[in-house]
Order: structure tokens, then C-alpha cells, then sequence
């Protein structure tokens, strides 16, 4: 021990000692390194932490940002769409205003016509008046207060009657003898007149609903006794509900009963216009 001792004055005395303080210098200094090598790895912690911070709100606002984009583009769309829309709607509220005006022009000019109209027949009926002359539509003959349409055309009776009242009359209504001549006189084959007994055999009505027994008749008499109507059932079994002037063989002087279903010309009649 001694010894040792002895040694260490020996080594401080003779420069060991400027070893040591050599060797105690790169302790400190390793230890100093390391101290900072800590506090860099921690400053670098933080800083990569920041780094991931600052990353994330990155990531935060740039989906914010592609969400507002894609809001915008919608908002954009729906607005072009609106746009569209409106222009459509007023281009057709253009159009029906130029159609309102067209149409109002045509109600004025149909109105002016109609005007001019009401007094030509206003001039006529006055003229009519003092000159006793009746007014009847083209293709219908005039006699006494009536006017009569003498088909081209044949039909069954359904539909004669129906087709007078479309050309503003009804299937002719024979109430007097000079009636019933003026018609044969007029007539060459046989025609359909307005009278029948389909609701009720035998009770035979005008198309006018008044019953036949009210108004002179002109069935055909025949001298072996078989006079008409005979509602002839041989050809059908309903027999023969319909009038007619004449009957298919020419004769037109007198009416027989035909089934209705025959297609024969027939004869309109409508009040004169006076
Ligand atoms: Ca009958
Ligand atoms: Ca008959």
C-alpha cells in the first residue's frame, strides 16, 4: 500500500498526472455528447411530432377544402340546371303570349264576322218578311213554311233518322194531304218517312213522339184485302216496324210498313227560316 502510494506521488510527479486530466476531459466530453445526442433525439422527437401535427390539419383542411369544391360544383350545377329551367319557362310564356294574342285577334275577327253575320240575317229576315219568301239550306226544297232534303244516299231507317238531325231537321212528318202530294210528286222509288211502331206493335208515333191516330194517314189499300201495315213476319220475325212512301216494287203513292233494317233514300224536313 505504501508502495502504491508512493507511485501515485511518483506519477504526479513525473507527468501522469497530465494523463489523467487528459483522460478525465474525454469522459466529461463523451458525457457532454451524449447529454447532447439526448436533447437532440428529443428536440427531433418533438419536431417529427410537430411535423405530424402539422401533416394532419394538412390532410384536415385539404379534405375540407375538395369537400367545399365538390359543394360548389354541385351548387354550380344545380344553378345552370335552374338556369335552364327559367329560360325554358319564359320561352314558353313568350310563346303563349303570342299565341293569347293571335287567339284574341281571331276571337275579334271572328266576333266582327259573326256581327256582320247577325245582320245579313237580320236584312234577310226583314226582306223576307215583306216579300213572304222563305229561306231553306242549299240542296233542300222549299214548299209552304218547310224545307225538305231528298237523299242520294240510301240507309236503314235508324240511321236516316239520325242523319236528319244532323242536317238540323228529323225524318219527314206527313200531316196533311198537300204534304203527302208534294212528297209523291217529288219521289220516284220509295223512301223513308219518320214514322214507326218499334216500342209498341201497331201504336205507330211520329219521331216527334205524336201518335198517328192525331194526323191524317195514307196506308197503302189493297183490293184483295191485304192492306198496309200488315207487319209482314215472313223475311223476319219482328216484322215490319217502319214507314216508308212507296214500297220496293216503285209504287209511291201510299205508305207501307218495311223492316227497318231495309236501306232506302229517304226524306228530311225543317222549319223554313222566315
Ligand atoms: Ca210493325
Ligand atoms: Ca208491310
Amino acid at each position: 500500500m505504501g508502495s502504491v502510494y508512493e507511485n501515485s506521488v511518483f506519477a504526479f510527479s513525473t507527468g501522469h498526472f497530465s494523463n489523467y486530466r487528459e483522460s478525465k476531459r474525454e469522459v466529461n466530453t463523451a458525457k457532454w455528447t451524449k447529454v447532447l445526442l439526448i436533447v437532440f433525439a428529443v428536440s427531433l422527437v418533438f419536431a417529427l411530432g410537430g411535423l405530424c401535427a402539422v401533416r394532419i390539419q394538412y390532410v384536415s383542411v385539404s379534405a375540407q377544402l375538395s369537400a367545399q369544391e365538390t359543394n360548389g360544383t354541385i351548387m354550380s350545377r344545380q344553378l345552370d340546371k335552374l338556369t335552364a329551367n327559367f329560360t325554358t319557362v319564359r320561352d314558353h310564356l313568350h310563346i303563349n303570349e303570342l299565341l293569347m294574342k293571335e287567339l284574341t285577334a281571331n276571337y275579334s275577327r271572328v266576333k266582327e264576322q259573326l256581327s256582320i253575320s247577325e245582320e245579313t240575317v237580320r236584312k234577310l229576315s226583314r226582306f223576307n218578311q215583306s216579300s213572304g219568301c222563305a229561306i231553306c239550306a242549299i240542296h233542300w226544297t222549299h214548299s209552304g213554311e218547310k224545307c225538305y232534303y231528298f237523299s242520294t244516299v240510301k240507309m236503314n231507317w235508324t240511321q236516316s233518322r239520325d242523319h236528319c238531325v244532323t242536317k238540323g231537321g228529323h225524318l219527314m212528318i206527313i200531316t196533311s194531304q198537300a204534304e203527302q202530294e208534294f212528297l209523291t210528286s217529288n219521289v220516284k222509288e220509295t223512301h223513308w218517312i219518320g214514322l214507326n211502331d218499334l216500342d209498341t206493335e201497331g201504336r205507330w208515333l211520329w219521331v216527334d213522339n205524336q201518335p198517328l191516330s192525331q194526323t191524317e194517314e195514307f196506308w197503302m189499300k189493297r183490293e184483295n184485302g191485304v192492306s198496309e201495315p200488315d207487319n209482314w213476319t215472313k223475311q223476319h220475325v219482328d216484322g215490319e216496324d217502319c214507314a216508308s212512301l212507296g214500297h220496293p216494287d216503285g209504287e209511291t203513292d201510299f205508305w207501307t210498313d218495311a223492316y227497318c233494317f231495309e236501306e232506302k233514300r229517304f226524306v228530311c224536313e225543317a222549319a223554313a227560316a222566315v
